[in-house]
């Protein structure tokens, strides 16, 4: 029985309040407004940023079904929608290209005017939104909340992909993947030969040593508390791992002294202010370049002086690895399925969608580095 036309009700991860498990709840989803779609969702990954929102790191409006890293299939359109139509599979992006505000005008940066990461925003382009649980309004998470069986985004918030690809893999592209190894080669721009420290080897970190190992790095250091991740790290492509403690030093002088004076590009993909302060630290003073991926705490400040930036270094920071996403995501999955990087040694577990809860418990316990939920 067609969709088309008529509200949806179907199951949601819908989180209620701050350090609360998900409640899996039956939601109201809309049509689709003129230049809205709606996408059934086939499956989505788990990412930090959706644990940030859940403990506060990460300030968005409540209730709100969360997930960002998706991949499904369209279920209709409306009004002027032209780029995908029902039955395409698409990946929703939680970056959008409007292809008309100056930042997608420039071919330079991809935070396009239409969503602010730091802003709370909450809602469709429009100001109001298409989810309703127990006849309340539930709120939308950056343009994509893939935690619904259903969901529906704006046309600037999704991309039409490859129909041969493997939506169970490829969701990574959605983020995880794309925002690490984009980090490597686009916002850094790894030269081949050169030495690479990365903080944090979950599954962003982790596509960032494959970014480095694209880009020629010939030395590549992983850097977590975790030595659980370091096997992955070592197959993908980190030369050496270390342990912050397992060191009395602070690890910025451990590796300036590994590399004679600083590593020339470093990232920091955990989302602490003291290990991006140590990533910025262990790149060289003259001619390193950091790159901060997590994200920090809200509402806090790191307190730096800029003498550290003034003999030469250069920090910057990225959302989804500086990827135009409209034209760079059916590219990274064409890549993916000419098999120009790996996707698979990232996905340590699947399970069902109602398992959520025990998917963000993976999470935390350092045991997964993507779960991916199928509906
Ligand atoms: P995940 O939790 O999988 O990995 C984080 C890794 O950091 C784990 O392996 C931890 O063991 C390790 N770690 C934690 N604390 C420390 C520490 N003190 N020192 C060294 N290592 C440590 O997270 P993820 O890979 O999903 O996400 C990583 C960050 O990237 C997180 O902050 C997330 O919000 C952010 C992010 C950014 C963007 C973007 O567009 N910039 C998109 N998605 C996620
Ligand atoms: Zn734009
Ligand atoms: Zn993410």
């Amino acid at each position: 029985m067609s969709t088309a036309g008529k509200v949806i009700k179907c199951k949601a991860a819908v989180l209620w309040e701050l350090n609360k498990p998900f409640s899996i709840e039956e939601v109201e989803v809309a049509l689709p407004k003129a230049y809205e779609v709606r996408i059934k969702m086939v499956v989505t990954g788990i990412c930090h940023s959706d644990a940030h929102v859940v403990t506060g790191t990460l300030v968005k409006p409540l209730p709100v079904i969360l997930g960002h890293e998706g991949a499904g299939i369209v279920e209709s359109i409306g009004e002027g929608v032209t780029t995908v139509k029902p039955g395409d599979k698409v990946i929703p992006l939680f970056t959008p290209q409007c292809g008309k505000c100056v930042v997608c005008e420039n071919p330079e940066g991809n935070q396009c005017e239409k969503m602010k990461i730091s802003i709370p925003g909450g809602t469709m382009q429009d100001g109001t939104t298409r989810f309703t649980c127990r006849g309340k309004p539930i709120h939308h998470f950056i343009n994509t909340s893939t935690f619904s069986e259903y969901t529906v985004v704006d046309e600037i918030s999704v991309v039409k992909i490859d129909a041969a690809a493997p939506l169970e893999k490829v969701c990574l592209i959605g983020c995880g993947f794309s925002t690490g190894y984009g980090s490597a080669v686009n916002v850094a721009k790894v030269t081949p030969g050169s030495t690479c420290a990365v903080f944090g080897l979950g599954g962003v970190g982790l596509s960032t040593v494959i970014g480095c190992k694209a880009a020629g790095a010939a030395r590549i250091i992983g850097v977590d508390i975790n030595k659980g991740k370091f096997a992955t790290a070592k197959e993908l492509g980190a030369t050496e791992c270390i342990n912050p403690q397992d060191f009395k030093k602070p690890i910025h002088e451990v590796l300036k002294e590994m590399t004679g004076g600083g590593v020339d590009f470093s990232f920091e993909a955990i989302g602490r202010f003291d290990t991006e302060l140590e990533a910025l630290l262990c790149c060289h003073e003259a001619f390193g370049v950091s790159v901060v991926i997590g994200v920090p705490p809200a509402s806090q400040k790191l307190s730096v002086n800029p003498m550290l930036l003034l003999a030469g270094r250069t920090w910057k920071g990225a959302i989804f690895g500086g990827y135009k996403s409209k034209n760079s995501v059916p590219k990274l999955v064409a890549d993916f399925l000419a098999r120009k990087f790996p996707l698979d040694p990232l996905i340590t577990h699947v399970l069902p969608f109602e398992k959520i809860n025990e998917g963000f418990d993976l999470l935390h316990s350092g045991k997964s580095i993507r779960t991916v939920l199928t509906f």
